[in-house]
């Protein structure tokens, strides 16, 4: 089987799931980086919704980051989905309830006023108290079995520990369960391998020039 090839945007948490999983899986893999909002045009043509993560699996292109995920998972064993029909649609379904987080996680970032920034924590917050209801008081989302799950909300709790580095703003204060998911994943290799050299400067960078209205700590 050819090496996949994974084309990135440096600090997309979509792609950092993908990254995750490969890595997981210890999976021989190409990657490329574009800047998302000046894409080269080769990444145009390839890429049917301008989005990445895209994958590219012996000229096959497929995108969308949980089709990749269930791809590599299926593809490279064993799997970390539940064997469990129900189980694994149900994680499927929870890995859909996470992938709104990053919007706010973004909005927050481009927040100009305080009411902004109240508003993407406001809409963060009723995500993550559902989310404390369901997670088990164990250590994966799953209980003792690491899953998709856990991978798809590991680039959450990478930019959560951003805002408290920068900001001594706390996305996980009101949730014991999620600051316990948080501390896992971050312990975890594969979490720590997937995080680009540079991130926090990066996504500092971006909300100087944005002038966004959180400013980090002297
Ligand atoms: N639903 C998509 C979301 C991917 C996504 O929003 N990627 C962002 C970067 S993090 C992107 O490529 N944005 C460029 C654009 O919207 O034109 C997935 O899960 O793959």
């Amino acid at each position: 089987m050819s090496k996949p090839r994974l084309i990135s945007f440096k600090v997309c948490p979509f792609v950092q799931r993908s990254v995750i999983l490969l890595k997981e899986k210890e999976v021989d893999y190409d990657i490329e980086f574009i800047d998302v909002y000046d894409p080269p045009e080769w990444f145009k043509k390839l890429s049917p919704t301008g989005k990445v993560p895209v994958m590219e699996v012996e000229g096959t292109v497929l995108f969308e980051s949980a089709v990749i995920s269930e791809y590599i998972d299926e593809v490279y064993p064993p799997s970390l989905h539940p064997l469990n029909p129900l189980d694994k649609a149900k994680n499927r379904a929870w890995i859909e309830f996470t992938s709104p987080l990053y919007m706010g996680t973004f909005n927050l970032m481009m927040a100009k006023t305080q009411e902004e920034v109240d508003a993407a924590i406001e809409d963060m917050n009723n995500k993550l108290a559902t989310l404390e209801v369901e997670k088990k008081n164990q250590p994966w989302f799953n209980g003792e079995d690491f899953s998709l799950v856990d991978i798809a909300m590991a680039p959450y709790f990478v930019r959560a520990q951003f805002y408290k580095k920068h900001f001594n703003l706390d996305l996980l204060k009101d949730f014991p369960r999620m600051q316990q998911w948080s501390e896992a994943l971050l312990a975890r290799q594969t979490v720590a391998d997937s995080v680009v050299e540079g991130f926090d400067k990066m996504l500092l960078v971006r909300m100087q020039s944005n002038e966004s209205f959180l400013k980090p700590d002297a």
